[in-house]
């Protein structure tokens, strides 16, 4: 009896010990979220200048070391555009498509060909329209028009596949609305695939597995859609805008940090390593260490030394530094209220904190504190959101709020 009794006791003070201990470190690990007008260094950025000379750049450069990894520098690069299908009226004759192939050489002369699907309203030829580029599965998976080519990428020569993300481009709506379209199928640029990423960004893009990953190449596409967009005169230059959902959600937004031709950057359900704020820990939502593990090739090797770090809440940095990296220039989060794994709170959130850089820069935002309903859209100023009814998804009812966005 005493035997039992003085082993209960140590069985409760052990385990007492291991919890008072356990809690001890997660009390030291955890942090208040991490300070976007912070320097690592611990000073505080004081003036515009220093946000646009200093941190800001220095977000950038941090990001592309710790969490997407290197972006091919562009000048090593030769661009060759060829015509697949000359301009051609369409939609009764209220649009014109245009395909064009363009050949990517780099300097050993090996080339990648990647096709551009452009649209745009006749009206674009008097006035130039915003545009949207958009990186997405398949051409051919956009629309039941057999002319669209099919993809270049192997993996997508199915005719089966042909309009299977029909509903992810209302393209006559896209028309109707006065805006026009680039968009190009993200695999032709890199295989979201571990074996073939690692071959390509090595053999193509000279640059080591372990030192990138596809988000940074598929950002880098978006900038290649850009200088097309640029080079076509019915395009507003002042409305050159990137759409990406999901992955490319995540491309698009590193790729509007990276380029400044980017004015507004329309982030749909991103997610982790997208939008979403890792220190809105959510069990429901995706994780560092999840996405590392279940998606190796789209980051680099240094990422995974922050796996587990947004459990703890003793990540160093989070997403919503990313956004606000994005000023001057536009950004509009969207979500969807089933996308749990998204974390549509956690994206807000971030959306909100990114707001407090862009108020410091004198920019007009006016975001609502609390998150927005479902069909009550945030729109005035340079940064938007909208939460619709659904799952993880890109729909006609996000692109009506970007387009009226992007018009406003
Ligand atoms: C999921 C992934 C998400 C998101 C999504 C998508 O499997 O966990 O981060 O990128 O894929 O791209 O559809």
């Amino acid at each position: 009896m005493v035997i039992r009794k003085w082993i209960q006791r140590k069985f409760i003070i052990q385990t007492s010990l291991i919890i008072i201990f356990t809690l001890s470190i997660l009390i030291v690990q955890a942090q208040s979220l991490p300070d976007a007008f912070t320097f690592f260094s611990g000073e505080k950025v004081k003036t515009k200048s220093d946000w646009y000379t200093k941190r800001q750049p220095g977000i950038i450069r941090f990001f592309e070391r710790e969490v997407y990894g290197e972006i091919p520098s562009v000048v090593n690069y030769t661009f060759h555009y060829q015509l697949l299908e000359e301009e051609t009226k369409i939609l009764g004759g209220k649009a014109y498509r245009k395909q064009v192939r363009m050949f990517i050489i780099n300097s050993c002369k090996d080339s990648i060909s990647v096709d551009l699907l452009t649209y745009y309203p006749v009206i674009a030829k008097k006035v130039p329209v915003p545009v949207f580029t958009l990186l997405n599965y398949g051409n051919h998976t956009l629309s039941q028009d057999t002319l669209i080519q099919l993809s270049v990428s192997k993996l997508y020569k199915v005719e089966q596949s042909r309009a299977s993300y029909g509903r992810r481009f209302p393209i006559e709506a896209i028309m109707d609305s006065g805006c026009g379209v680039i968009t190009a199928c993200y695999e032709d640029f890199i295989p979201d695939n571990d074996s073939l990423f690692r071959k390509t960004i090595q053999n193509f893009y000279g640059i080591t597995p372990e030192a990138s990953g596809a988000i940074s190449i598929w950002a880098w596409a978006y900038s290649r859609m850009v200088d097309y967009a640029l080079k076509q005169n019915v395009f507003d230059l002042k409305k050159v805008s990137v759409l990406g959902h999901s992955r490319t959600g995540k491309a698009a937004l590193w790729a509007a940090a990276n380029d400044s031709r980017i004015k507004y950057a329309f982030i749909n359900e991103s997610g982790n390593t997208g939008a979403k704020l890792n220190f809105h820990y959510n069990s429901k939502a995706e994780s560092i260490a999840k996405i590392n593990t279940s998606f190796p090739h789209w980051f680099p090797v240094n990422y995974e030394r922050y796996n587990y770090m947004d459990s703890l809440r003793s990540l160093p940095f989070d997403q919503h530094w990313l956004i606000a990296s994005i000023a001057p220039r536009s950004v509009y989060v969207a979500d969807a209220n089933q996308d749990y794994w998204s974390d549509p709170e956690g994206e807000y959130l971030s959306l909100k904190e990114a707001e407090r850089v862009y108020q410091f820069l004198g920019l007009n935002s006016q975001l609502p504190s609390s998150m927005p309903q479902v069909g009550d859209p945030a729109t005035k100023g340079v940064c938007g959101y909208h939460i619709r009814e659904g799952s993880h998804d890109l729909l006609l009812e996000d692109w009506i709020h970007f387009m009226k966005f992007i018009k406003q």
